[in-house]
């Protein structure tokens, strides 16, 4: 078809490449689009330049407002399947039962308070958003990366986020909790404690969005074909694990490289390491629920794992990058309360306020109700009402109808008194009221299991995290209160904390809340146990995706690098080589190696792991470079694995690395002692270093302390 043929509206392509010819958006050809349009050479403008006003135009309104919370973001597309059958004894939801389907999925991650071009290292809860396009309508399964909420009622949604967003006089600071504004409201509000302690804890410091958990958080319903109710609470289990970065990491990455956890889930899908995820069911009636010492329609409780295990139903698969960050990750439009027939709602005042607010929330950023036929927020299955008009209508809809009933088109569409979307016939009733049970005022208990079950190391990096955020915060009383809070948690916490803060006076007093208006915290009594599930270190490592550096130097031994990049690959880790510059590096034995990248470029940081292999000039050349020391250093403060062979072992004379056993003289044999991993002779230390990798932290190393990075 040559250009000028007639195309129909409605056939006209939404897509666009690139194309030969450089038009004006109504498709006028361009012959220069270097200079506006003057009264001569050195002359004024002319109004008439529409081409220049069209352009200028059009950039000026490129921004629509960026998200009120979770304003940074990355997505990925994909395909999600059900296992089997067998949910169809809860759901009547086609794309939950019929292991024929594949469904389509647009699945955002974010963190929460920073602005769109924030850090993505920050120390935040974590947003995991799946559209699933099903065969029965859109399905948003809009989650976080912790199970549990800050706040029981959207009531207190505004006055939280304006709390942890940067303060209002001076806009500081930026994607950070730090700060007195939000301590301020923490320390009224007992009810966020559950969540805080996930928050300072290693949860919050996600290492890929591949390897962190996702959950519906609400207790929502399943629905079957009778008509009957299932309680749920939603999982989404990664397939290769859980890891985090370590909290001085995060910082250095936030400068190094901001776009740290985007890149790396870029890169993960353009080679083929397409990340994974389950997607799981807690399942309970409301019998069962009614028996647990917590209620299920408090967003800030957990059902935990040994109560109700997860069902794994399916499995999401992210396969795919987007093509335009704005027309896709930018422009998605999530709203809990795009739910298909076989899911419903419960109760929870957090839920109730959520359905309200995002509908609320897309009609500011888009201006019209029509943001739902942007291509990413289009159901891929038909859709046909009498809806129309309005801001920047797409639709082409034919025909004299859009009402119901009607006679004039045969009577459709019509109600689908089968598959229409029934509510869930809920019993209400009750007096009119604004008021908390008395079933969601034990704030402590499963703020106290969390602490509980986590493991030595991860307790210290809570204890770590307090010292910081509460560190940061200048009002004396601010401080004090929050020891009185955590107090409640654990004793252990302000014993570890409040000196080191400058606290002296705290007491087990909660009168100080009588003076606010928050809910009054009941303090329960007894042994609370531990949850397995609640510690990241209880998840499977796996080598899949994770970093390595080479650290290489002119005569290094290419046969080593090259065997170590072999073992590597082979479990799917991803391998850079770095120098002082990059480009060809010399070798003893005529190897090819290639430096991917430079001292200038890398950081230890950015890696899980480092190997620096043999070769005598090459470690010479590296035991004098400060980079190559530091990186070292680094990687043994931050508890990450780290391998040398043959010479390559004198470089850790050069560090600060001490107390670790390392291969003799004559060992033949793969010394790994707490992660770093030595071989004398041979090229074989492969499999020891990836076993390494798979746990990917050491957390006791000796004298870790006293290594300055
Ligand atoms: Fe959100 N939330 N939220 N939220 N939320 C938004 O919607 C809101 C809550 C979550 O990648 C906004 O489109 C209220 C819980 C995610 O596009 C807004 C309340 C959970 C995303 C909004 C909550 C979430 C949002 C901002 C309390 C975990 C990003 C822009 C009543 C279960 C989705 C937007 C994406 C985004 C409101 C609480 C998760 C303003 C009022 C609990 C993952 O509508």
């Amino acid at each position: 078809m040559s250009k000028h043929d007639h195309i129909d509206a409605d056939d006209q392509p939404l897509e666009s490449g690139p194309q030969e010819t450089l038009t004006t958006n109504q498709g006028c050809p361009v012959r220069h689009n270097q200079d506006q349009l003057t009264a001569g050479l050195r002359g004024g403008t002319l109004m008439e330049d529409f081409i220049f006003r069209e352009k200028m135009t059009h950039f000026d309104h490129e921004r629509i407002p960026e998200r009120v919370v979770h304003a940074r973001g990355s997505a990925a597309h994909g395909i999600f399947s059900v296992y089997d059958d067998s949910m169809k004894e809860f759901t009547m939801a086609r794309f939950l039962t019929d292991p024929s389907l594949e469904t389509e999925t647009f699945t955002r991650f974010s963190t929460v308070v920073g602005s769109r071009g924030s850090a993505d290292t920050v120390r935040d809860a974590r947003g995991f958003a799946t559209k699933f396009y099903t065969v029965e309508g859109n399905y948003d399964l809009v989650g976080n990366n912790i199970p549990v909420f800050f706040i029981q009622d959207g009531m207190k949604f505004p006055d939280l986020v304006h709390a942890i967003k940067p303060e209002p006089h001076n806009e500081v600071p930026q994607a950070s909790a730090a700060h007195d504004t939000f301590w301020d409201f923490i320390s009224l509000m007992p009810e966020s404690m559950h969540m805080i302690m996930w928050v300072l804890s290693d949860r919050a410091l996600p290492r890929s969005y591949a390897l962190m958990e996702g959950f519906g958080v609400h207790t929502f319903r399943l629905v079957n074909e009778a008509g009957k109710s299932t309680m749920c609470k939603i999982h989404w289990k990664p397939v290769a694990g859980l890891a985090s970065l370590v909290w001085d990491e995060t910082q250095k990455i936030a400068g190094k490289d901001p776009d740290f956890n985007r890149k790396d889930l870029w890169e993960r899908i353009e080679t083929g390491l397409f990340p994974e995820f389950e997607l799981g069911f807690q399942l309970f009636t409301e019998e069962e629920a009614n028996k647990f010492d917590f209620d299920v329609l408090d967003p800030t409780k957990l059902v935990p794992e040994e109560l109700i295990p997860v069902r794994k139903v399916g499995k999401m698969t992210l396969k795919r990058n987007p093509s335009n960050f704005f027309a896709e990750t930018e422009q998605v439009a999530f709203h809990p309360g795009h739910i298909v027939p076989g899911i419903d709602f419960t109760n929870d005042p957090l839920l109730q306020a959520r359905l309200f607010s995002y509908l609320d929330t897309q009609l500011n950023r888009f201006s019209t109700p029509n943001f739902v036929e942007v291509p990413i927020n289009r159901p891929r299955c038909p859709v046909f009402n009498g809806l129309r008009d309005g801001f920047m209508r797409q639709t082409i809809n034919k025909g004299r109808v859009s009402y119901e009933p009607n006679s004039l088109e045969d009577g459709k569409p019509r109600e689908d008194m089968e598959r229409g979307f029934t509510s869930f016939a809920e019993p209400q009733n009750g007096v009119k009221l604004r008021a908390r049970p008395d079933s969601f005022s034990d704030h402590f208990s499963q703020a106290t299991l969390f602490w509980n079950s986590q493991t030595d190391a991860e307790k210290e990096h809570i204890v770590e995290a307090i010292k910081f955020e509460l560190g940061k915060v200048e009002a004396m009383h601010i401080r004090e209160r929050m020891m009185n809070l955590f107090l409640h948690v654990s004793p252990e916490i302000p014993k570890r904390v409040a000196e080191h803060i400058g606290v002296k006076d705290y007491s087990d007093d909660l009168s100080y809340l009588d003076e606010s208006s928050a809910p009054k915290p009941t303090v329960k009594d007894g042994d609370v146990g531990k949850s397995a599930a609640l510690s990241q270190e209880n998840s499977p490592g796996s080598p899949r995706g994770r970093k390595v550096a080479i650290l290489v130097a002119n005569g290094v031994n290419g046969a080593e690098v090259d065997a170590m990049k072999k073992a590597l690959k082979g479990v799917d880790a991803t391998v850079k080589v770095v120098s002082k510059m990059s480009g060809e590096v010399t070798t003893t034995d005529g190897v090819s190696v290639v430096a991917d990248e430079s001292f200038k470029t890398a950081a230890s940081v950015v890696f899980d792991a480092v190997y620096v292999p043999g070769g005598a000039d090459s470690v010479n050349a590296l035991s004098k470079s400060g980079d190559a020391i530091h990186w070292l250093n680094e990687t043994y403060k931050h508890c990450k694995p780290i391998c040398a062979t043959g010479d390559g072992m004198e470089i850790l004379k050069a560090t600060a690395i001490s107390g670790i056993e390392i291969a003799g003289e004559d060992d033949d044999d793969t010394v790994s002692d707490h992660g770093v991993v030595t071989l004398r002779n041979g090229t074989d230390a492969g499999s020891a270093f990836i076993e390494a990798l798979s746990q990917h932290r050491f957390w006791d190393r000796p004298n870790r302390d006293a290594v300055p990075a």
